[in-house]
């Protein structure tokens, strides 16, 4: 064991830190883990299909969820996990990447392999939970797939199916890939416990691949140049264990949740403030926000001279490639980014975060959150045969007059006295009233989203597509808001909506104009959407029946707020 290291754990063992006054939590001070001395892992891959006499077909994958261990840095203990893999020994944080082939499905059969109970406080309050297990149910963000493989919150399973909700049908999830390529990412959606799941580690990504529509555009690939950077916070024990607080800000009503939870340390592909060496030629990296609550505003270090060049946002290509020096990322959220280190000035440069949190009127971060990774350039020139394209894919441009219908959403956050937050809800709705958002099939339509909460707020539509129009601030929203609560029904015209939008309107950033999945709905603003109910192609209708049960939903992507009610089902119809 080198000096360092030693020192490294002895430091570990001193540091019984209580932070924030809760005595025996043992809370590790993450500023005693070294940066930079883990390099960054990359997630196992596995085929969404097969190949057979030179065709491809369809992949029957099966992956199961364990109860087991990850290391999270060289001098930490292993900590206890919940984790995606195709068998316990093989399972990781975060899961398997899954890569499928655009026009070939792939079948996926969740197996859960958890315990009686949950290692994390999951408040029961807020979850079914059933005599024994853990619920879990898998959805694929940015999918484009029928009701019942979408994961609907309600079609959560315990292990061996002792126990299912009530929308469970079965574990073998259909998806057809027929949508262009990009970017999605899988993560547990069980009723009440997403946030406690994920916090478990159930995430990973799921890349569609065209060799035919991607190949020409001659970005940088294959395992070296081309990385997937899934980003999240945790906090932890001495002991290597995850901390979540166990009580909750209004313990009389919901014992153990709290509005958001923030990690500090940071965690890049299962490892904290790893490193990755590079060559000095363009990588792309496919970046996942997969933090709880955490906005991530990165950017990399000023002095390296370098920027990045977005050809994607969430699931989908941009038309054509832009430049940023900096940019915020919401949970759930997935850049797609060209780095070019052929570029930089430096041997090093570190990539770095410095969105407050809550953002965004809450606390800066410190040198601790601000650190992400590092990476490390080599000093030679290498030959680089990738390059950047001026167009990328023409996918479909937004007609907002071609809409059906418009429709309001308001965001509530309701408190107690002392001002504390108890829950959430979307057009003063719980998640399980009766539907109201049912959208025709091959329409689109304007979704108007009023946020009369002090947050932030991603919101994620299941199936559907959406391009941002506008951002428009607002006037008086105090007196708004109490209009709209005291009639507590949806009536934007009786409290006046129009007297209190402003001429005032933000602009969407260039790399945030293409065809989203989350989006950043400002406090006090109300954004206009445009979502699209069919395909991102030329057909008007998808390649199998979105109108089955039990149908889709939307959310906030903030995980402690979707698990509190930040969500309601959506259900197309014909
Ligand atoms: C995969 O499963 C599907 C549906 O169960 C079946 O139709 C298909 O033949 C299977 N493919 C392979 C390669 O086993
Ligand atoms: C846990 O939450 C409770 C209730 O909000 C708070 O009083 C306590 O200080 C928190 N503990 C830690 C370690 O943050
Ligand atoms: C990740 O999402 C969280 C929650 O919205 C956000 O606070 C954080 O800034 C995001 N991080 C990045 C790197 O985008
Ligand atoms: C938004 O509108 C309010 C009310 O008119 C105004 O006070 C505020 O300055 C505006 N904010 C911005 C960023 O334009
Ligand atoms: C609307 O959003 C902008 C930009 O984030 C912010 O400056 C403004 O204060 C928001 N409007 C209100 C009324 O909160
Ligand atoms: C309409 C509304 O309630 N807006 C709220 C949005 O958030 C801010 C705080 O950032 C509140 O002051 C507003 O009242
Ligand atoms: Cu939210």
């Amino acid at each position: 064991m080198g000096m360092k290291h030693f020192v490294g754990l002895l430091y570990m063992a001193m540091v019984l830190v209580q932070l924030r006054g809760d005595s025996g939590d043992n809370l590790l001070d993450p500023s005693f883990i070294e940066m930079f001395v883990d390099e960054l892992p990359q997630m196992p891959k596995i085929k969404g299909y097969e190949i057979k006499n030179g065709v491809p077909v369809a992949g029957n994958l099966t992956i199961g969820i364990y109860d087991t261990t990850w290391k999270f840095h060289r001098d930490l203990p292993p900590t206890r996990v919940f984790a995606y893999g195709t068998c316990k020994e093989s399972a990781t944080v975060p899961g398997p990447t899954i890569e499928a082939l655009q026009g070939t499905p792939t079948y996926v059969t969740w197996l859960n392999f958890l315990p009686s109970q949950h290692f994390l406080p999951w408040d029961e309050t807020l979850a079914d939970i059933p005599p024994s297990g853990v619920p879990t149910v898998t959805h694929l963000h940015g999918g484009v797939q029928p009701p019942t493989s979408d994961g609907n919150s309600l079609a959560w399973f315990t292990a061996s199916f002792a126990y299912t909700g009530p929308h469970f049908s079965s574990p073998v999830y259909y998806y057809p890939n027929f949508q262009l390529p990009g970017n999605l990412w899988y993560h547990d959606h069980a009723f009440g416990l997403t946030r406690v799941n994920l916090l478990s580690g159930l995430i990973g990504t799921y890349q569609i691949t065209s060799p035919h529509l991607e190949d020409p555009l001659g970005l940088p690939s294959g395992p070296e140049y081309d990385h997937h950077l899934v980003i999240f916070d945790r906090d932890f024990r001495v002991d290597g264990s995850i901390y979540m607080n166990s009580t909750g800000n209004n313990p009389d009503i919901h014992p153990q949740w709290q509005p958001e939870y923030f990690g500090k340390a940071i965690i890049v592909n299962g490892k904290a403030w790893p490193f990755l060496t590079v060559t000095r030629r363009k990588y792309r990296f496919r970046i996942l926000n997969a933090s709880n609550a955490r906005f991530l505003q990165l950017y990399l270090s000023k002095d390296s001279g370098l920027h990045f060049t977005h050809v994607g946002s969430d699931a989908n290509y941009l038309r054509r490639p832009t430049v940023s020096r900096k940019f915020l990322q919401a949970p759930s959220e997935i850049a797609d980014v060209i780095i070019d280190f052929s570029l930089s000035t430096s041997d090093e440069v570190i990539l770095r975060n410095d969105a407050n949190y809550p953002f965004p009127d809450g606390d800066p971060t410190d040198h601790i959150t601000s650190t992400v990774m590092k990476f490390i350039i080599k000093p030679d020139k290498v030959q680089d045969p990738s390059w950047i394209p001026h167009t990328l894919l023409a996918l479909p441009v937004p007609l907002p007059y071609e809409a059906a219908k418009t429709r309001y959403i308001t965001m509530y956050e309701y408190t107690t006295d002392a001002d504390e937050p108890t829950h959430l809800f979307l057009n003063a709705k719980s998640f399980k009233e009766p539907v109201t958002e049912t959208p025709k099939e091959g329409t689109s339509e304007i979704w108007k989203i009023i946020n009369l909460t002090g947050d932030n707020h991603p919101l994620h539509i299941h199936l559907g597509a959406f391009t941002v129009l506008e951002q428009r601030n607002m006037s008086d929203v105090e007196e708004f808001r109490t209009c709209m609560q005291d009639v507590y029904v949806n009536d934007v015209v009786k409290c006046g909506l129009e007297k209190h939008l402003t001429q005032n309107v933000f602009a969407i950033p260039k790399h945030e104009r293409g065809w989203k999945n989350v989006f950043k709905m400002k406090p006090g603003n109300m954004t206009t959407i445009l979502v699209r109910f069919k395909p991102l192609g030329p057909e008007a209708q998808y390649w199998f029946d979105v109108t089955a049960e039990p149908g889709y939903g939307y959310h906030c992507h903030i995980l402690d707020h979707e698990d509190n009610e930040m969500m309601r089902p959506m259900k197309l119809v014909h």
